[in-house]
């Protein structure tokens, strides 16, 4: 069994999808982050950060336990444990660990970036407008890119979709006009937002 502890943001998300699409047995320990849940000595003592998402596997590598930060480390160990979601080709990877890297470090973190700037009192409006162009000029490349192919990284579909979709789905939810226009980026998420796992995943 494996707990997880997030909350319903990107980052969050994408622990939570990649347990869900697993097929991995945990339990979702919710961590309010307005009542500053993640800043408690016993957080602090799982991920000293203070962020979500943090995974304690009870029965890791050897039958020792493991706590993991970072949602895309997260991702990558629960495709590991799996077997899932990562090319067996090598010649398949590259591409595969280019897509995971743009969805998980240009992606989520100027969303999150666009957030920050948003919710500041007042609002930085210049930094506000630069990181709405800088995502929506990530999305068009994505949109070029899922024009060419059926899944994120290729052919298959990996962790690279995994990441993205966690992504794309909190952009879509807050700042919906920031993914319109994208018809192939659209059809994919559709696509990733009927399976059952996603579902099950992005309800926080
Ligand atoms: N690189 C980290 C980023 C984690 C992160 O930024 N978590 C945010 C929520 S999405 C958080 O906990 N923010 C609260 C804080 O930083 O105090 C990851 O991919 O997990």
């Amino acid at each position: 069994m494996i707990d997880l502890y997030a909350a319903g943001t990107s980052n969050g998300m994408r622990a939570r999808i990649a347990l869900e699409e697993c097929g991995l047995p945990y339990k979702l320990n919710f961590i309010d982050l307005g009542k500053g849940e993640h800043k408690t000595p016993k957080f602090l003592a799982m991920n000293p950060n203070g962020q979500i998402p943090v995974i304690v596997d009870h029965e890791g590598p050897g039958g020792l336990s493991v706590t993991l930060s970072q949602s895309t480390a997260i991702l990558l160990y629960c495709a590991e444990k799996s077997g899932k979601f990562l090319p067996k080709d090598p010649a398949a990877r590259p591409a595969m660990l280019q897509a995971l890297m743009s969805a998980s470090t240009d992606v989520t973190p100027v969303f999150g970036a666009l957030t920050a700037m948003a919710n500041a009192k007042p609002p930085h409006e210049p930094s506000v407008q630069a990181f709405k162009d800088r995502l929506r000029s990530f999305f068009k490349v994505w949109d070029e890119q899922l024009g060419k192919r059926a899944f994120a990284g290729g052919d298959e579909m990996t962790v690279a979709d995994l990441s993205l979709f966690a992504g794309y789905w909190r952009t879509k939810g807050a700042q919906p006009a920031l993914v319109e226009g994208f018809p192939n980026l659209a059809k994919w998420a559709e696509q990733m937002a009927v399976r059952p796992a996603i579902q099950r995943a992005v309800k926080f």
